[in-house]
């Protein structure tokens, strides 16, 4: 029996168990939050980006969905949070303060998308949610939350309302955290938001992201290498948080641009791109000369200055450097562009930590949810179902995994490094599937049953080590279930 189906199973006991209470048999809103709890197990799985001020949250939206809906910059909307999710036609509803619900006019402006406030009042709303068709919302739901500052306390507070609520009843699955410095707010809050999305049990998802990572080079055609300078830093200070599982630098404008590239600005790179080097160099010093009359540039002040707002300094350098080394059409320039973006290793890590565990996440906030309601609404059977939900959550293999990748990074062991890396990996910390974990090419199966039973017995006898502390035959021991589990995948393949 799967997790979630144990969940489904503790789920629909706690119903009839509510249904048959005769204080609770007529109360709706019991009920209703009951199959709230259960049909967000059938749901897409929901991720939020969170982080400080302008740290470019919503350009990241953005960039993930491949399209430009997200608001960005001084808009109203950027105060409020926004939950993306799949639907066939375009659509903004605005949830206001009481529940009354209402329909936002959508407009557009230069690409993007904007939300006609004339009516509402942003203090009167709760959250807005906009259903928009496109296919990277299909499996995931994603939520923009206004940036955290200490000097907008207000705004701030409907983010941490979203990500630490007060009724304790986590609203988001996984949380990927933009950071553009690490200061002891920024950890404070991480640690906050940590705490209740692994809820006591240690962080269950949460990845930290270098945004903006671009600029960190002030331009400079390395900034994506000094970036990832900077990333490590980041890892090593979050690590000690012991929270994300893991820092990525991403510059969310470039991969938004990478994504929606138009024609006519591969035309006009191609064109910078043909002046003599000098010439350029000494016209790309500076933002102010970049964008100043230049008769003798081949593509005028306006477009450069709107290749600007596009790509950043950063984004037109590595364009130029690219379309002369060769790259001779828009598709191959995109590509470019989108891998140096760190889209696609944030992707990746999205994929692994989150995507290959949706359920599990899911259906770790399904029984965080469960028991925390089961616990305000006292019956009889309280007792007995969160005797039901405690062992699930303790005993969980997958949830120990997850607990273990970030606890990992933070808590010392008696392991050197190699095996640090090999036991991250059998736990599941590269990608689930067998060959990730056993570090074998996907295409030469063949090994796998050995490679698992080696691991086990390996795994063992590290964990019977005379010289390991608790937590490092906590770890082995772990890697042992998990390579018996492969043992035991494979044999069934067999069989
Ligand atoms: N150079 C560069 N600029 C970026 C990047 N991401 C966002 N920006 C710019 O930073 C500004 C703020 O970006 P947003 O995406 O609105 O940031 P946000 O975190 O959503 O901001 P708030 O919601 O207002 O806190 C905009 O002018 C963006 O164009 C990036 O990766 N590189
Ligand atoms: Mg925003």
């Amino acid at each position: 029996m799967s997790t979630s189906d144990q969940v489904r199973a503790i789920l629909g006991g706690t119903i009839q168990a509510y249904q048959a209470d005769p204080a609770y048999r007529h109360r709706p809103d019991v009920h209703n939050e009951l199959d709230r709890i259960g049909s967000r197990l059938n749901q897409p799985i929901r991720i939020a980006l969170a982080g400080t001020l302008k740290a470019g949250k919503s350009t990241l939206v953005n960039a993930l969905v491949g399209e430009d809906i997200a608001p960005t910059d001084a808009t109203e909307a950027t105060r409020i949070v926004t939950w993306f999710r799949h639907g066939p036609t375009p659509k903004v509803t605005a949830n206001h303060v009481g529940g009354r619900r209402s329909n936002v006019p959508i407009g557009r402006d230069t690409g993007g998308l904007t939300f006609d406030f004339a009516t509402l009042d942003p203090h009167d709303i709760v959250d807005l949610d906009v259903e928009w068709p496109a296919a990277e919302l299909i499996d995931t739901t994603i939520i923009d939350t206004p940036g955290t500052s200490s000097l907008s306390p207000d705004v701030s507070a409907r983010t941490l309302r979203l990500l630490v609520p007060d009724d304790g009843v986590p609203r988001i699955d996984a949380v990927v955290f933009l950071l553009r410095t690490l200061n002891a707010t920024d950890i404070a809050l991480l640690k906050q938001i940590g705490e209740l999305v692994g809820g006591s049990n240690g962080a269950l998802g949460v990845i930290g992201v270098a945004s903006r990572a671009d600029e960190i080079g002030a331009g400079r055609i390395d900034a994506m290498l000094s970036a990832k300078d900077v990333a490590k830093r980041f890892t090593a200070e979050m690590d000690r948080t012991g929270i994300c599982q893991a820092v990525v630098p991403v510059s969310g404008l470039l991969a938004l641009t990478a994504r929606t590239l138009r024609q006519s600005e591969f035309v006009a790179l191609e064109k910078l791109a043909g002046v003599d080097a000098a010439q350029l160099t000494k016209a790309m010093l500076s933002v102010d000369r970049f964008v100043r009359e230049d008769d003798t540039l081949p593509v005028d002040a306006a477009t450069r200055a709107a290749l600007l707002d596009r790509f950043g300094m950063f984004g037109i350098r590595i364009s130029i450097a690219v379309l002369r080394a060769g790259v001779s059409d828009s598709v191959a320039l995109a590509d470019e562009l989108l891998e140096r973006s760190g889209l696609v290793a944030l992707r990746e890590v999205i994929d692994q930590q989150f995507a290959q565990r949706s359920d599990l996440l899911k259906a770790h906030t399904a029984l965080l949810s469960l028991r925390r309601f089961v616990q305000n609404n006292p019956i009889y059977a309280s007792p007995y179902i969160i005797a039901d939900i405690d062992p699930l959550l303790a005993d969980t293999h997958a949830f120990e995994e997850l607990r273990l990748l970030s606890q990992l990074r933070s808590r010392p062991t008696t392991l050197n490094d190699d095996e640090i890396v090999s036991l991250r990996r059998i736990i599941g910390g590269s990608g689930t599937d067998a060959a990730s974990r056993l570090g074998l090419q996907p295409d030469n199966p063949y090994d796998g049953p050995r490679a698992a039973f080696a691991a086990a017995q390996r795994w063992r006898r590290r964990a019977d080590h005379p010289l390991n502390d608790p937590f490092t035959t906590r770890a082995c021991r772990a890697a042992v279930r998990s390579a018996e589990a492969l043992v035991a995948e494979y044999a069934a393949r067999n069989y």
